[in-house]
């Protein structure tokens, strides 16, 4: 059921630093909760790709479903391990979309009006989900549903829920929180919280 379970290099330590344990898995929105149909999501991938991609629910549900268990990292400092998701792979539809090679980083745009942006190689990652399930139930509309983004190995403000679409740039364009001070990566192993004074500017 499960096609893949993504384990941090760090085996000793599931939590990374900084981080504390919850059994829960809190709900942090800023800004409106958007009330979609699963008939009215459409996901578009657009920017630097051959191929742009405008797809409907019934057109994702026929694509390749996963499943993947994963960690899950806030960082306000909340950590959820093993959450169970299904959905489709990120690289299914790059693969589809045909990225350029000067595509670089992703700006993802969510319904509500949530952005967030990072590098190309954080979001084309094998482990990397458009989940529509979550513990084996449709995804609960304040977690994200019906669609959200799943990127485990960084933390979870880049995993944006009721995902509209992702524009593939040659040039960076900063995301909601990345613009107000938080990391353009966020790796949560390197506490990647925080951009340093300026740099974002
Ligand atoms: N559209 C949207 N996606 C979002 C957010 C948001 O405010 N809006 N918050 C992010 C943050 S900070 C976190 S920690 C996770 C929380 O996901 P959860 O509410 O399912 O726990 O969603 C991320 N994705
Ligand atoms: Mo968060």
């Amino acid at each position: 059921m499960f096609g893949s379970f993504y384990k941090p290099k760090h085996p000793a330590h599931r939590v990374p630093p900084g981080q504390v344990l919850t059994d829960k898995f809190p709900v942090l929105t800023y800004g409106p909760t958007p009330s979609l149909r699963p008939e009215e999501v459409r996901l578009e991938v657009g920017g630097q790709v051959e191929n742009p991609l405008s797809l409907g629910w019934d057109e994702l549900m026929a694509l390749p479903q996963t499943g993947l268990k994963a960690d899950f990292h806030c960082v306000t400092r909340w950590s959820r391990l093993d959450v169970e998701w299904q959905g489709v792979r990120v690289l299914e539809l790059l693969q589809q979309a045909r990225p350029r090679p000067e595509a670089r980083y992703v700006l993802v745009y969510c319904y509500g009006g949530y952005t967030t942006s990072l590098p190309l190689e954080d979001f084309a990652r094998e482990e990397n989900l458009l989940a529509h399930t979550l513990f084996g139930q449709p995804l609960p509309r304040e977690h994200g549903g019906p669609l959200r983004l799943v990127v485990p190995h960084l933390y979870a403000w880049k995993s944006a829920k009721w995902v509209r679409g992702f524009q593939l740039l040659e040039r960076e364009e900063l995301g909601f929180w990345e613009r107000n001070g938080y990391h353009r990566r966020g790796d949560p192993w390197r506490e990647e919280r925080f951009s340093s004074p300026g740099e974002n500017l």
